[in-house]
């Protein structure tokens, strides 16, 4: 069943926002390959992730990630972004590469430690406000190696007393957004291992703390669909951090290892009001593009997302609820089938073209020479990378 107007339009509400990160350079604790024409400063980040927004219109925002992303004056960062036509997203806190976490950020035994971490925190609140950006994104690489290394639960009270001191300093119009993970780097336990953990501390700490679900961050054959439809029932679902995984969290385009993952997660959305500005889900990528193209990554990263999302508003609701009620268990199935199986791409490429752009983003990218142009252009200089 092809795409009905409204439902185009509510397409064309998709916005997603892309990590400054995945233009660096990235890899495993086994390497990380450097790529020709990789930025060297968040300046050449944002003007690479233009370029995802310019040919797909679907990425305005591109989220920072602080100190990878410091610069002296992030006045100059916006307006360097704005004149490329996208705006500073969300703000990613990093209080897991500093020397002085070894033992953890805002749950470290050491009270000194944790007060460093929650004053990195309030350096990325000031951030927020000189680049406008309303979440503020905590994912804690906090946990312990060894069973009886440190107190489990106070490590908890630890962690609740730092988050109160963050959100209290938080703007009226700022969030906090606390993601959580289920292993890694820490190998016995980690202190914000699971949603329940998160959506914990979210409500003890107000409104406008929320949980930042990234799907590569649960074991697997986790539902993650139930996790979204609870959080959005709840009215605590902040973000997606958006990728794929096959062995861990490996931070890879997001759809391509199991798209009809992704179709029934963006399903839960709709269903959800996940969609609606008012939900305030953000809709984030958090990839690393180790061996492919950067920008092209990004690229095939936001057509997958707004393909599956297409095929699920042809969903034939209607037909999927009244077999629901009448426990038609076959006649569920096959209407969520239906629409997965629809291939939506002949008419969002007409859409594209109706909407000024190009029916084939990713082809229109390869051929516009600006990859060429970076490498030509980007010789020299430190070429930005997770710093891992
Ligand atoms: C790492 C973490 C987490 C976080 C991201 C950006 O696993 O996903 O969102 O870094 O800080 O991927
Ligand atoms: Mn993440």
């Amino acid at each position: 069943m092809p795409l009905t107007p409204d439902q185009l339009d509510t397409l064309a509400g998709l916005a997603i926002e892309v990590p400054s990160w995945a233009y660096g350079n990235s890899g495993t604790r086994f390497k990380v390959f450097s790529t020709p024409g990789v930025p060297r400063d968040p300046f050449e980040k944002i003007d690479d992730a233009a370029q995802v927004h310019a040919f797909t219109g679907l990425a305005p925002a591109v989220s920072l990630h602080i100190p990878w992303d410091q610069v002296d004056d992030f006045d100059t960062l916006g307006s360097h972004a704005a004149a490329r036509g996208v705006r500073i997203g969300t703000i990613n806190s990093n209080t897991f590469q500093d020397d002085i976490y070894k033992l953890g950020s805002l749950c470290n035994p050491d009270a000194g430690v944790r007060r460093a971490a929650v004053e990195h925190h309030l350096a990325c609140i000031d951030v927020m406000r000189a680049t406008g950006s309303t979440d503020l994104k905590i994912w804690l690489a906090d946990g312990t190696n060894y069973p009886g290394q440190d107190d489990l639960r106070a490590r908890q009270d630890r962690l609740s007393e730092g988050l109160a001191d963050i959100y209290a300093a938080l703007d009226p119009n700022q969030r906090l957004v606390l993601e959580y993970k289920f292993f890694e780097p820490a190998f016995y336990h980690t202190d914000v291992p699971d949603w329940g953990t998160s959506l914990s501390h979210c409500l003890a700490l107000g409104e406008r703390a929320t949980v930042c679900l990234d799907t590569g961050h649960h074991a697997p054959g986790t539902n993650i669909e139930f996790i979204v439809m609870q959080l959005l029932r709840l009215g605590r679902l902040g973000s997606f951090d958006f990728n794929s995984r096959f062995y861990a969290d490996d931070d890879l385009i997001v759809g391509a290892a199991d798209p009809f993952q992704l179709f029934r997660i963006l399903h839960e959305v709709v269903r959800g009001g996940g969609l609606d500005a008012a939900s305030g889900v953000v809709f984030m990528l958090d990839q690393c593009h180790n061996i492919e193209g950067k920008i092209p990554g990004q690229i095939r990263s936001v057509l997958n997302v707004q393909e599956m999302l297409a095929r699920v508003l042809t969903i034939d609701e209607a037909a999927l609820a009244s077999a629901q009620a009448s426990g038609d268990v076959l006649a569920a199935n096959q209407v969520l089938m239906d629409a997965f199986y629809t291939d939506v791409r002949p008419q969002l490429a007409a859409w594209r073209v109706d909407r000024g752009l190009p029916a084939d983003p990713m082809a229109a990218f390869l051929a516009s020479g600006y990859q060429e142009q970076i490498e030509a252009d980007r010789v020299g200089g430190v070429q930005a990378s997770w710093g891992a």
